[in-house]
């Protein structure tokens, strides 16, 4: 038996539901361009832009333990106009590109929305109002209202799919999910890391400079995956699950759970970009095994 593991999200059609996370690999376009060519990737996602550049954190940004990594990276990016001259260059995209952004305010938010929705590589924009160490990002996204009126906003001003990345750091994230769907998103990425900190014990301080990082990795996908399943329940909108996926049973948990796509970040980081290839063939062995035909049939199927 021969199964099918395309899927539709919004108007985007994906090989397969794996997707490479923002922050991934994502900050070279080039990069970017050669993984989207990888047969069994879905889509690729952009690290956030913004409309200036930042140089993030210095080091150590990043700590890795045995169930995860917490990392805060401290948004950097080159700014908008130089990414979208860096997507110039990239040459061409065989799987959708999702460019995740971030504004400091909604009017800022629906400028950089608009810059990057003109570049004819750019497939959808992934709103990030959810890094949980960056002081402005998460204040919005707690705020199923401000998440509103960024939404509709930006929905004025761009015609391309436009997900939200939610955090789980706040009791909202059905609310805001439901903030976002109502106000005109045509997805929800569910979810970024949950805030975190490491404390040396030698030096009695903390390690990561930016004090706070964001914990991803195998401790995170039993919480996205609640969340996952929670907004499932309450809200009518295409969901990519993100958090801590790292076996082709944890991509198919989270599609159980209500998510249409599934993105993959902390996995790719640590064994390389040949996991798309793993996730597909076992996610393919598990569908003939069970007798479905399409990926698509298990999307919600844990909520009978
Ligand atoms: O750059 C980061 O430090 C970062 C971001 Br923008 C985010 O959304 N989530 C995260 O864990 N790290």
């Amino acid at each position: 038996m021969t199964v099918d593991l395309r899927v539709k999200l919004s108007d985007m059609h994906l090989k397969t539901p794996l997707i490479l996370a923002s922050g991934i690999l994502g900050l070279s376009a080039r990069m970017l361009a050669e993984i989207s060519k990888i047969e069994s990737v879905g889509a690729v996602t952009t690290k956030s832009i913004g409309l200036k550049p930042r140089d993030g954190y210095p080091n150590p940004t990043i700590v890795v333990l045995p169930y995860g990594f917490i990392n805060s990276m401290g948004l950097p990016n080159p700014g908008v106009e130089s990414f979208l001259a860096e997507l110039d260059e990239a040459g061409s995209f065989d799987s959708p590109l999702i460019a995740s952004f971030y504004g400091y305010n909604i009017d800022e938010i629906a400028e950089v929305a608009k810059i990057i929705a003109r570049h004819q590589a750019v497939s959808a924009l992934e709103l990030n109002v959810s890094c949980p160490h960056v002081s402005g990002i998460s204040e919005i996204g707690f705020k199923p209202e401000l998440v509103a009126e960024a939404v509709a906003k930006v929905k004025k001003c761009i015609d391309k799919p436009l997900f939200v990345k939610l955090s789980p750091n706040t009791h909202l994230v059905v609310e805001v999910a439901r903030a976002a769907a109502e106000a005109g998103a045509d997805g929800v990425t569910a979810v970024n890391t949950v805030k975190a900190m490491v404390i040396d014990t030698e030096l009695c301080r903390p390690i990561l400079s930016g004090v706070y990082g964001g914990l991803s990795g195998p401790a995170l996908k039993p919480i996205a995956l609640r969340c996952v399943y929670e907004i499932y329940e309450e809200v009518d909108i295409p969901i990519i699950g993100c958090g801590g996926v790292s076996s082709y049973l944890d991509v198919v948990e989270f599609m159980l759970a209500g998510a249409s796509a599934v993105a993959l970040g902390s996995i790719i980081a640590l064994k390389g970009v040949e996991v798309f290839g793993e996730l597909a063939r076992g996610l393919s062995k598990y569908l003939e095994r069970k007798g479905i035909r399409s990926v698509r049939e298990i999307v919600g199927l844990s909520h009978r």
